[in-house]
């Protein structure tokens, strides 16, 4: 189980020099935002928080992969509460408790299928499934929510397209007063690849003045 208190804040990614500074600043630096945004390699199973957000598919019943090892991790009565809820749209999201894993709520959000064909769809999918789950989350009162990359795996966006999507979204909310509900929102990589690219981009989105 990883406890939220072990989960770097980019704060202290920025003073271990995990995060440098970046020379492209794409917005301002909040002081706040470095103590609320977090970055973590490994498995969102075990992480503590109040929601993990699940990589669904529109069924909403569980799959492989991200789905599959939440679904396991939760139990079967996950898959009890999610039979009811007649799936969910690409785009959208639905919340339902979280049984055995640590984390209280799982938000399940539907990704995009990428197609490199119809990428302003794509964004503006993957955009929208980040927003409805930090909207769940706080609609709910949760104060913690964890995301893995959504739609990067089988559904196939880039990573680096996806990421600059993702960071761009999620500062904005940060930025509205609703965002200030939140206490932490957690980026959860899995591979090295992933995490190097958040390392990067992350300073870009959210910048510090200091390491
Ligand atoms: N913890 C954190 N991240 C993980 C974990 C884990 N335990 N396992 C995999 N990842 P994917 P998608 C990463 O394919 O592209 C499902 O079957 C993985 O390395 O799970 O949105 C659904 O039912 C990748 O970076 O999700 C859908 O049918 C990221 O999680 C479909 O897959 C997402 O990969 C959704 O595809």
């Amino acid at each position: 189980m990883i406890a939220l208190k072990d989960i770097p804040t980019i704060r202290q990614l920025y003073r271990t020099s995990a995060l440098s500074i970046a020379k492209t600043r794409r917005y301002p630096l909040i002081e706040a935002h470095l103590d609320r945004i977090s970055l973590l390699q490994g498995d969102i199973t075990k992480v503590q928080v109040d929601a993990i957000v699940n990589a669904a598919n529109r069924s909403l019943l569980a799959s492989i992969l991200v789905d599959g090892a939440i679904h396991d991790a939760a139990g079967p009565k996950l898959l009890a509460e999610c039979r009811p809820l007649n799936g969910c749209e690409t785009g959208g999201a639905k919340i339902t408790k979280g049984y055995d894993l640590p984390a209280l709520h799982v938000i399940h959000a539907v990704g995009p299928i990428y197609d490199s064909n119809d990428v302003e769809t794509k964004e503006s999918q993957l955009a929208s499934c980040y927003l409805n789950s930090l909207e769940i989350a706080v609609n709910n009162s949760l104060k913690t929510i964890a995301f893995p990359c959504i739609s990067t795996g089988i559904y196939g966006y880039p990573i680096e397209d996806a990421t600059h999507v993702v960071l761009d979204v999620v500062r904005k909310f940060c930025d509205t007063e609703t965002g200030k509900e939140l206490d932490r929102i957690i980026f959860v990589v899995w591979s090295n690849t992933d995490r190097a690219l958040y390392e990067k981009l992350l300073s870009e989105y959210f910048p510090s003045d200091s390491e």
